[in-house]
């Protein structure tokens, strides 16, 4: 998979490069590259931000440095490349869930813009549509200040169901297998640590009792922390 991030701080995504997507990264199944948007400036101070039209306050994206990033990184008529997945992350996206990323997880090529201020202005979205799928993701119900935390999260959340990036593709096979419950709790030695054991049942080493008593534990704590869950919304 290629994945283009533009960005006015591109060193955001320097942690990428680490650990788990390194990995994936150094073996050549994820083809990452940062992009600085003021590449795509030719005046003296390499300006990506102008005034609102109609008025109010901050600054809005000019459009002109993000067509040409488009033009330079989903150019028309791919030469048999595919049409990239292009992802604007927005407060006013559709909100970024396990099923967005496993569906990410399957294209050959993902483009994320980045934005800042109050945002881009609207008619790149409507550009970019001709280069490729456009989708408006969002993280979640709370306002950052740009995109680039929401694409390191998304990048994440993608990147390890890539195969070949988890180290353990069991820890895969079990997440497939969930049912929408938030998870049961875990525990590893000491049996008893400052006065705290280990539940009991854990150390029995009867398989059904422990498979029955952390099917309760998730739908107790389901109950309690995100019943939202159970609702079936
Ligand atoms: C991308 C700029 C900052 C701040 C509100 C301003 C109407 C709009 N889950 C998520 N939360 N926030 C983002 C996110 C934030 C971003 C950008 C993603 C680019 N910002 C920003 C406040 C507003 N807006 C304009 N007014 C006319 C209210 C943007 C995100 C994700 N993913």
């Amino acid at each position: 998979m290629r994945i283009d991030v533009v960005s006015i701080f591109p060193s955001y995504f320097d942690g990428l490069t680490l650990s788990l997507l390194g990995k994936a990264r150094d073996a050549g199944i994820l083809d990452l590259h940062v992009h600085d948007l003021r590449e795509w400036t030719h005046d003296r101070h390499r300006t990506v931000d102008d005034t609102p039209y109609g008025g109010g306050a901050g600054m809005v994206m000019k459009p002109e440095p993000w067509g040409e990033a488009l033009d330079a990184l989903a150019p028309a008529e791919g030469m048999a490349d595919p049409r990239p997945t292009i992802i604007f992350p927005s407060p006013a996206g559709e909100l970024f869930t396990q099923r967005t990323a496993r569906e990410l997880a399957t294209r050959e090529h993902l483009v994320f813009g980045c934005g800042r201020y109050e945002g881009i202005d609207e008619r790149v979205f409507d550009y970019a549509a001709t280069r490729g799928e456009v989708r408006l993701i969002s993280l979640g119900d709370y306002v950052l200040n740009g995109g680039e935390v929401a694409v390191m999260a998304m990048i994440e959340a993608i990147g390890r169901l890539i195969p070949g990036v988890v180290g353990n593709p069991e820890s895969l096979v079990e997440e497939s297998h969930e049912d929408g419950l938030l998870e049961y709790p875990s525990y590893t030695k000491p049996s008893v640590w400052r006065d705290r054991p280990v539940p009991e049942v854990l150390l029995s080493g009867n398989h059904g009792a422990i498979a029955a008593w952390r099917r309760e534990q998730q739908l107790e704590r389901t109950r309690a922390r995100r019943p939202d869950l159970l609702a079936g919304e």
